[in-house]
């Protein structure tokens, strides 16, 4: 529903974001589920916190795994099926337009498992939850990437013969270690920070927001609604980041 859009309550927000990431010599970007929501992609909070009729910290956990791996993989292949119909959005096309014009002065920190960034053409891409298409062997070193693929119910490893689970970073793991780093990294090293569609409550991701700002960096909030990093925004774009991610672009000039 692409109703023409009046920018005129971010009128002024707009023209400072674009002013603010055209003088950037590094920017960074933390997006969240926010920033596929308009491909159709169920946001955690936007279901009051259920993914497919399950409250995320429940399935989304390795002791649910234990318990229940056909709950778990029943909940993953759902998601795994719905990659197959989504398509990248205005909002992924805009930053990837940001990293072709800023090259190596860009990073993408994602929260999201869609794989949508790259698909939308972006390159450095820190996937810090890990990728829904890539799935890992709970016991032996085993990956494997099959976008797009539906696995049968209990898939087990071809190597050993353990089962194998979703590669993406369940509640109470740590993060993949070198590609946090990098995030840090960026984070800290940015002088404008661009935050796109992530409630700002789960951790250490959401702790990246405080971590730019206490290095100094100019924060860009993109959210429709309030979140506990619109405080920490110098900026606020509110609206979704479909329409106000281009919209920065074109204004950048
Ligand atoms: C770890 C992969 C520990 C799986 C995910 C108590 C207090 C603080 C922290 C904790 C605590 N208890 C436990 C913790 C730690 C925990 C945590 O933070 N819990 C939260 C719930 C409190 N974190 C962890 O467990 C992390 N690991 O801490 O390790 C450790 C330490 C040492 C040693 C060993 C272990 C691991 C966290 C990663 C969990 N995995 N995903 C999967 O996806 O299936 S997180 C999952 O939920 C998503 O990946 C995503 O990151 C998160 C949802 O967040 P968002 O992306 O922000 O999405 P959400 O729906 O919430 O918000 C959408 C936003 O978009 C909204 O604001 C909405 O307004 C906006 N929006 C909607 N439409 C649009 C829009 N914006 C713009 N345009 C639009 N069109
Ligand atoms: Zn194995």
């Amino acid at each position: 529903m692409h109703a023409s859009l009046d920018f005129s309550e971010n009128d002024a927000a707009l023209d400072q974001a674009a002013e603010l990431v055209r003088a950037a010599k590094r920017l960074a970007v933390l997006t969240g589920a926010g920033i596929s929501a308009e491909s159709g992609v169920p946001t955690f909070r936007g279901a009051g916190g259920l993914w497919e009729g399950h409250r995320v910290e429940e399935v989304a956990c390795p002791e649910a795994f234990a318990r229940d791996p056909l709950l778990v993989w029943r909940f993953y292949n759902l998601r795994r099926k719905a990659l197959r119909t989504i398509e990248p959005n205005d909002g992924h096309r805009a930053l990837a337009a940001l990293e072709a014009r800023l090259g190596s002065g860009f990073t993408l920190i994602t929260q999201n498992i869609d794989g949508l960034h790259a698909r939308a053409g972006n390159r450095n891409v820190l996937e810090v939850h890990g990728r829904l298409s890539r799935v890992k062997c709970s016991r032996c070193r085993y990956v494997e990437d099959r976008p797009g693929v539906e696995l049968p119910e209990l898939p087990e490893c071809p190597a050993c013969g353990a089962l194998l689970r979703p590669d993406v970073v369940w509640f109470g793991e740590l993060l993949p270690p070198s590609i946090w780093q990098a995030a840090v990294e960026a984070t800290t090293r940015c002088d404008c920070f661009l935050v796109v569609g992530t409630s700002a409550q789960v951790y250490p991701a959401a702790g990246l927001i405080q971590q730019a700002q206490q290095a100094g960096a100019a924060v860009i909030e993109c959210n429709t609604e309030e979140t506990p990093a619109s405080v920490l925004a110098d900026v606020v774009l509110r609206g979704p980041s479909g329409r106000m991610l281009p919209e920065v672009v074109r204004r950048m000039g």
